[in-house]
């Protein structure tokens, strides 16, 4: 027996213990220690009843992802479960935290399950490009249903220990301890003389629905919402499987699925994109004994869209925030617009009206900037202008408390000279939420020359607090996800002047998974955003190099987007559906004739590389110039805030998966013919030269 698994004998019971810090992930061990000691309690002619329990902050959350794609070892987990289900005695799984996953599947293959209150469960294989492979898309729809089966399967989203109850997946809930639960459970089943109940042989949850429509309608829904991905409909056959085939056909038939998807592309992508979120919130040269501040109250300057984002963000995770305006006038607006935020999710039926208005009463407006004085962290969300922000800076440093965070929501300001407007330095950092900071997961913690640990460990902190995705990035214009997206946005116009449309450059970056195509989205957030920052960069750019003129056209013609009706394309009052703008097409040749460029047909592919590899070359050379600490923080970053498809792990990743000579041959081909803009990183060129990848060169292989 391992330590990973013990076994106590209780005079009639069995308390099986599993102990596997972090999460008591299903690995070698786990499953050995398992299936040994579920056999022990069999072979014991004492033991009545088995109890499964886990130790730590969580039953168990699943197989060990760190196993995915190597060799496999003995005993797997469909065989551990078989053991478990076919014990002669009656088990019960103590479920608390999150039982997901192979998790889940253990204690679905016990006899019965008992959870604490607070508790979830959930099979997120899905979101790891999988199925669930250990008998999950067999049994869970034979307890729940087959329509809660793939509700739950097909979206990865655990739900709550009393949704659970509901679903027959859980039979009791209880409060305090485990192991007191699990041993008064068992004693119950001793006392009533119960039997197994394997739940591979019910039948309930496959009777009485219309099965072969729900599995129909799912089709529909995964073709409409998950386009692309591989591992989705791969779940809706397993489940299929469960409705047409008997146990073991079922689930033999879910291993072949499963096998299909752990051998496809898109696992590596999404199990890459799974630790690269956890790793990013790991700052490499920050001593362990960093203690963060505390932080207990917070204050936003500026009440437009981004600051009460902000503010509302704050607010979400209970933390008291003032929000700053400079009139009365302009407060109203913005305490209203937190109001109409909140009001539109309480419409939606994703926040109850009482939430609501507690959570509005974490707002406080006010217009003085004394009022901020014992703010723990003040983030700064004014005009992107130095000027503004200079003036903003001086007053922070002259009203708030020694020690308070001084933060900046500048996109791509220069940090350090914000900064340099206080006399504490060391206590500014920069906080880059995404639009709507409310919703979007992604922040890029904005390190200074000056920013000291403390303070970054405490704006991770912050991230942490609010349930962001948090980053680090050094200062340079734009950062990282912005310095990137600047080469993308520009290749697109590009594209624009050798012959595309608007329509077909979204619609092949869509078709290779982007959430949304660039002109969409620069129609979103308004023509006139990229305009000023054309103009600041203009005044430095070598007068050899120069930017498409196609948008410069359209903010001229006064067409900024969706919010003038107009823009890349035409917009119907009230509605967002992007229609043909007739006005683009003669902007379009215009373009072009000046440039003596003859518009010709693009393919998709071109359109595509064009694109994603200026991110990956621009990508290159900011983690040579140290901006980003790893190539899969960039990931992290684009498949937070920019929409990149996860199933293809992030643009990095991405590149690594083509092949970095490949990349590198379209890149040089690109620099030959198209501007000085595409030299290629020479870390790029390196590590194609040494045939390696940016993930290797990061874990320094
Ligand atoms: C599966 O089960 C397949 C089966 O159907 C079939 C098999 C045949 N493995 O997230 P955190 C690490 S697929 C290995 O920061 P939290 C994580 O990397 C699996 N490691 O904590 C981190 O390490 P580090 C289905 C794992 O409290 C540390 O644990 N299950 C695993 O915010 C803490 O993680 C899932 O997909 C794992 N399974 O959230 C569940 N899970 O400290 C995936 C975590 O070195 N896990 N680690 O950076 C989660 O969703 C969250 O981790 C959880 C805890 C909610 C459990």
């Amino acid at each position: 027996m391992t330590e990973a698994v013990r076994l106590e004998i209780r005079g009639e019971i069995a308390l099986i213990k599993v102990n596997n810090p972090p999460v008591n992930a299903l690995g070698q061990v786990v499953r050995e220690g398992l299936l040994n000691a579920f056999q022990r309690a069999e072979a014991d002619q004492q033991v009545r009843a088995v109890v499964l329990v886990c130790e730590g902050n969580t039953f168990i959350a699943g197989a060990d992802i760190k196993e995915f794609g190597k060799p496999p070892q003995a005993p797997s987990l469909p065989e551990v479960i078989e053991v478990i289900e076919g014990c002669s005695k009656p088990s019960v799984a103590v479920i608390h935290g999150t039982a997901l996953g192979g998790g889940l599947e253990v204690a679905l293959g016990c006899h019965y399950r008992i959870a604490r209150r607070d508790a979830k469960v959930g099979l997120p294989e899905v979101k790891l490009g999988l199925l669930p492979g250990a008998g999950g898309t067999q049994r869970l729809p034979r307890l729940a249903g087959v329509e809660k089966a793939l509700d739950m399967i097909v979206s990865g989203t655990p739900i709550s220990a009393a949704e659970a109850v509901e679903h027959n997946i859980v039979d009791e809930l209880f409060d305090g301890d485990l192991v007191d639960a699990g041993l008064g459970y068992a004693r119950r089943m001793v006392e009533e003389n119960r039997a197994p109940r394997r739940t591979g042989e019910q039948t309930q949850g496959l009777e009485g629905a219309d099965n072969e429509a729900l599995i129909r309608a799912k089709h529909a829904e995964v073709a409409k919402r998950m386009p692309g991905l591989f591992s989705p409909l791969r779940c809706i056959a397993a489940v299929e499987a469960a409705t047409q085939l008997p146990l073991a056909e079922g689930l033999k038939r879910e291993r072949e699925l499963f096998a299909e998807c752990l051998n496809s592309p898109q696992r590596g992508a999404l199990v890459h994109s799974f630790f690269a979120e956890r790793q990013a919130g790991k700052i490499n040269d920050l001593p362990s004994d960093t203690k963060p501040r505390s932080i207990k109250t917070a204050a936003v300057i500026g009440g437009g869209t981004m600051g009460v984002g902000i503010a509302l963000s704050f607010a979400n995770a209970g933390v008291p925030v003032k929000l700053l305006e400079i009139n009365k006038e302009a407060l109203q607006r913005g305490l209203q617009r937190a109001r109409d935020t909140y009001a539109a999710s309480v419409k939606r039926g994703s926040l109850t009206e009482d939430a609501m208005e507690q959570r509005l009463a974490l707002i406080t407006g006010v217009t003085d900037y004394g009022a901020l004085a014992d703010a723990d962290v003040v983030v700064e969300a004014v005009f992107e202008e130095m000027g503004v922000k200079q003036q903003v800076f001086e007053q922070l440093d002259a009203v708030c408390k020694p020690g308070a965070i001084l933060a900046s929501n500048t996109s791509s300001l220069d940090l350090d000279a914000i900064a340099a407007f206080t006399k504490r330095p060391e206590d500014v950092v920069g906080l880059h939420f995404f639009s709507p900071a409310n919703v979007m997961r992604l922040l890029e913690v904005v390190r200074g020359e000056k920013t000291s640990n403390e303070v970054l460990a405490t704006a991770m902190a912050i991230g942490k607090q609010l349930k962001k995705v948090s980053v680090v990035v050094g200062v340079c214009d734009g950062f990282v996800g912005n310095r990137m997206v600047f080469q993308y946005g520009r290749e697109a116009e590009f594209l624009l002047e050798e012959g595309a449309t608007p329509q077909q450059v979204d619609g092949a970056l869509r078709n290779f998974g982007m959430a949304m195509g660039p002109f969409a989205m620069r129609d979103l957030s308004g023509l006139d955003i990229g305009q000023a920052i054309r103009k600041r960069q203009r005044a430095t750019l070598p007068a050899h190099l120069d930017f498409p003129t196609v948008s410069d056209k359209l903010c001229a013609a006064g067409m900024l987007g969706q919010k003038t009706g107009a823009g890349y394309y035409r917009y119907e009052p009230g509605n967002r559906t992007p229609l043909e703008n007739p006005e683009l097409g003669p902007m379009l040749e215009a373009a072009s004739r000046e440039k003596g460029i003859e518009r010709k047909a693009l393919d998709e592919q071109y359109i595509v590389e064009r694109c994603i590899f200026a991110l990956v070359n621009e990508g290159a050379k900011i983690l040579e110039e140290g901006i980003a600490q790893r190539s899969s923080d960039i990931d992290v970053i684009y498949l937070n805030g920019y929409g990149f498809p996860a199933f293809r792990g992030g643009p990095m990743f991405y590149a690594d998966s083509v092949g970095l000579d490949t990349v590198l041959a379209r890149v040089k081909e690109l620099y030959s013919r198209c501007g000085d803009w595409w030299k290629p990183a020479p870390l790029l060129e390196k590590l194609a030269a040494e045939g390696r990848t940016f993930t290797e060169w990061q874990a320094g292989r």
